[in-house]
């Protein structure tokens, strides 16, 4: 890299926000030699504490950052950008029908999508953390038609990472030993946390699959609920560490021999239905995510991916009926 990278944040005043922009801001997405625009796109209402969050960058004299910009518009926004962090949602509010949150966020990606679509740069990669963030990647792709659908991700790397240090505790051994983790489906609590081809230092992990069952997946997949419980608020530095490594990951290329979970449209790999955004298993070379070819899929899961799958149709099915794909 000679030139800087602009990187569009949405929702950059709320909590993710505050903990993702210092780290990107820092260099830990791209490395130290990257230089940074950052652009961060808010509501009109939330405009004067993205200014505070600007003061503080700002504060921080970072050698790479080059300049922050603030805006309520999109087409401002995303112009000329070359990774879009899509964080600002509507969350699910106490009684809210899952219609609503649905239309509520198409009313949010599908414009963004559009809105990337018309002034990002060529190269462009989004990475969708807003949820239900696998279905809002998929409207905002539909919206953008002359980006190509792959450049469209959905984060469930927190959940991935949630899952390896799971594993290192219940194993004692240490996560930098583990890989070959995979988490299937939806970024929901149907996701399925895949331990059959995980290697602690190369050999396959020997848990009886009772712990499996009944604390792996549950703890993985009930993580974020948790959070919730204990401190009032929704995981917001893990999930802006994970948004970090997915990004890395994606642009730099993943560890010879591992590999990571990304929610990427499926192409009808493992019998994932075409157009959804899913997790899958993969690996990145060159920018482009592959989804791991030719994994043994035992009867226990395939249950569980076909579980999670069959929620993404679901979630499909509604937008679709709404209007907004
Ligand atoms: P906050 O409510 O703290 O912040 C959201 C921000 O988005 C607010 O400042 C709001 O003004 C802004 N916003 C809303 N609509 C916008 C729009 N149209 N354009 C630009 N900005 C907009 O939520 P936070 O805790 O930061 O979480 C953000 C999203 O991440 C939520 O949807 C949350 O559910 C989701 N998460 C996803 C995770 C994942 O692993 N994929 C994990 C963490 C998190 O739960």
């Amino acid at each position: 890299y000679c030139h800087s990278v602009k990187i569009t944040v949405t929702g950059a005043a709320g909590q993710i926000g505050y903990a993702l922009l210092f780290r990107i801001a820092s260099g830990a997405m791209f490395g130290p030699d990257v230089p940074i625009e950052l652009r961060l796109l808010e509501v009109p209402q939330a405009m004067r504490a993205a200014e505070g969050i600007a003061m503080e960058l700002d504060d921080c004299a970072f050698p790479q950052l080059k300049s922050v910009d603030i805006s309520d518009d999109p087409t401002r926004a995303f112009d000329g950008t070359s990774v879009a962090l899509l964080v600002g949602s509507r969350p699910r509010t106490a009684g809210m029908e899952r219609g609503d949150l649905l239309a509520a966020n198409g009313g949010i990606f599908g414009p963004q999508g559009r809105a990337i679509n018309d002034t990002a740069a060529a190269d462009i990669r989004v990475l969708v953390v807003g949820n239900p963030a696998n279905t809002n990647a998929m409207i905002a792709a539909a919206h953008a038609p002359d980006v190509p659908a792959a450049r469209f991700n959905a984060m469930t790397r927190l959940d991935h990472n949630r899952a390896l240090s799971q594993l290192a505790r219940h194993t004692g051994a240490p996560v930098s030993s583990l890989a070959r983790m995979t988490i299937w489906g939806n970024h929901s609590a149907t996701q399925y946390p895949d331990l059959s081809q995980a290697l602690i230092t190369g050999d396959p992990v020997k848990v009886e699959q009772g712990w499996v069952e009944r604390e792996f997946i549950p703890t993985v997949a009930g993580r974020g609920a948790a959070i919730i419980d204990a401190r009032g608020s929704s995981s917001a530095a893990s999930a802006a560490n994970a948004a970090i490594d997915h990004m890395r990951d994606w642009m730099r290329g993943t560890k010879a021999g591992d590999w990571t979970s990304a929610g990427i449209v499926s192409h009808g790999s493992y019998g994932v239905p075409a157009g959804l955004v899913c997790s899958f298993p993969v690996t990145s070379s060159g920018g482009n995510w592959q989804v791991v070819p030719d994994l043994p899929i035992n009867a226990f899961s395939r249950s569980r991916i076909d579980g999670s799958v069959a929620e993404l149709l679901d979630e499909r099915a509604a937008v679709a009926a709404l209007g907004l794909l």
